[in-house]
């Protein structure tokens, strides 16, 4: 790395939840081991470049807020060069392991496809370089289907088939820088593949080409040798009214009917999970109770404002019960916890990017010891697995196994009577969750 471009702020490092400064990590010691494993490994985070180095504070109402040094040069290739560099630093400062980017966050566009794949291909080897040097890694890579007109309806889902050939031509080219920076994984967000009217639309149309599309990414991959995961991020709404991968189940449904299951797994997004009406948690149980857990996009959104704010997230309990579900399903493999977050439109300076992130790594690494905790103590557990014990034998087993039918239970119902109705105990399991995250039972 050339210059430095976050002087004065040095690596950040672990100083143990008693530090009361504030450019240091409290509970997010990456070296630290548990289980065999460091936390980093465990942890896996990623730095979003779009959020961290190509937000700008705009809004619908205004322009930006926020202004980094490096943007001012006139030549935009120069710009996106020192802007690379940038981020690296960050991400060796902040201790974070991976980076994810789509292809137009980091060159600029060219006239044609032909101009904007040659400056891509310049700054793709930049980024090799910068991984070599620096040992950070690309946990995935994409490509932006929705920011330029031509995809105002739809990419893979467009009426006009040039449009879905343009889309194909940069989701080729994505596959191959991803796997030229050796990406864990590739991912595939809809955001405007989906529809703001029934009137101009044929739904089961688009749905079959965006299936087809999906397909074709497949088989280029194998083409060309890129084994990294597929991973599909559900979003119900925004940009577009209704977006097909609208939570994890429409997902499911979708990739079995297409035949496509075997290939994806889903990057879950907080925001995206509580826009679609449900909870994060639910989201990664679903997708764990179908073996199609990948990745996360962690975020949170604000419970007043309903759209998607992008916000990093500090809220411990609601991180824990994540983590409890991640820990269960046998932890994220080769995804990761991407910061998919952005700073408040205010946050102006170079080091609230800092502060932004040095509070959501230390959220989740709290959490991710306390989930560890509540896992291996295992009193949820014992409790579910008690709530469903009369499963366990008889006829509960008759019924698990597919062994039994409603003329047989109709006896047992008629000479058992009225089954003794027993507490789910909420609240009593609340408030032992509550004395994990307070630290009561550590
Ligand atoms: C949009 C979003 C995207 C994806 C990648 O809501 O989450 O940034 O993560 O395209
Ligand atoms: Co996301």
């Amino acid at each position: 790395m050339a210059k430095e471009h976050f002087g004065g702020i040095p690596k950040i490092l672990y100083e143990g939840p008693q530090s009361r400064r504030a450019l240091a990590f409290r509970h997010y010691d990456p070296a630290q081991v548990i289980d065999g494993r460091t936390l980093s490994e465990h942890l896996r985070f990623s730095v979003a470049f779009w959020h961290s180095f190509r937000g700008t504070g705009t809004d619908v109402f205004g322009s930006g807020t926020i202004f980094r040094p490096w943007e001012s040069g006139n030549d935009p290739l120069a710009v996106a060069q020192a802007r690379l560099d940038a981020a690296f630093e960050f991400n060796v400062k902040m201790q974070a392991p991976f980076w994810c980017f789509h292809d137009r966050d980091i060159a600029p566009e060219g006239n044609t496809l032909r101009e904007t794949n040659r400056l891509l291909d310049i700054l793709v080897a930049q980024a090799k370089a910068l991984q070599r040097d620096t040992g950070v890694r690309l946990l995935w890579g994409t490509a932006n289907l929705f920011s330029h007109p031509r995809y105002m309806s739809g990419a893979a889902t467009n009426p006009d088939a040039g449009v879905f050939a343009h889309a194909a031509a940069q989701v080729k080219k994505a596959l191959e820088v991803t796997l030229e920076l050796g990406g864990d994984n590739y991912v595939f967000w809809g955001g405007r593949e989906g529809y703001e009217t029934l009137l101009n639309t044929d739904l089961k149309r688009e749905q079959a080409h965006l299936a087809a599309f999906l397909h074709m990414a497949v088989e280029y991959a194998a083409e060309i040798g890129f084994t990294g995961q597929f991973l599909i991020e559900p979003k119900p709404k925004e940009p577009t009214k209704h977006q097909y991968d609208f939570d994890v189940a429409a997902g499911i449904a979708f990739l079995r009917t297409h035949g496509l299951d075997k290939y994806f797994k889903f990057n879950i997004e907080t925001n995206h999970a509580t826009l679609a009406g449900h909870t994060f948690q639910h989201e990664i149980e679903t997708a764990a109770a179908h073996g199609l857990l990948g990745s996360v996009d962690a975020n949170t959104g604000d419970a007043q404002l309903g759209w998607d704010t992008d916000q990093f997230n500090t809220d411990v309990r609601e991180l824990t019960v994540a983590m409890m579900s991640i820990l269960r399903a046998g932890g994220l493999g080769r995804g990761g916890l991407n910061f998919d977050a952005k700073l408040r439109r205010p946050s102006i300076d170079p080091e609230d990017l800092f502060h932004a992130h040095i509070g959501g790594f230390d959220a989740y690494a709290l959490a991710f010891k306390i989930a560890r905790q509540v896992v291996a103590d295992g009193v949820f557990e014992k409790f579910v697995a008690q709530r469903y014990a009369s499963y366990d034998s008889g006829v509960g087993r008759d019924i698990a196994a597919r062994r039994t039918s409603f003329r047989e239970l109709e006896q047992v119902a008629l000479t058992a009577g009225e089954p003794v109705p027993r507490s789910g105990k909420q609240e009593y399991l609340e408030n032992l969750l509550m004395q994990y995250v307070h630290g009561e039972r550590r």
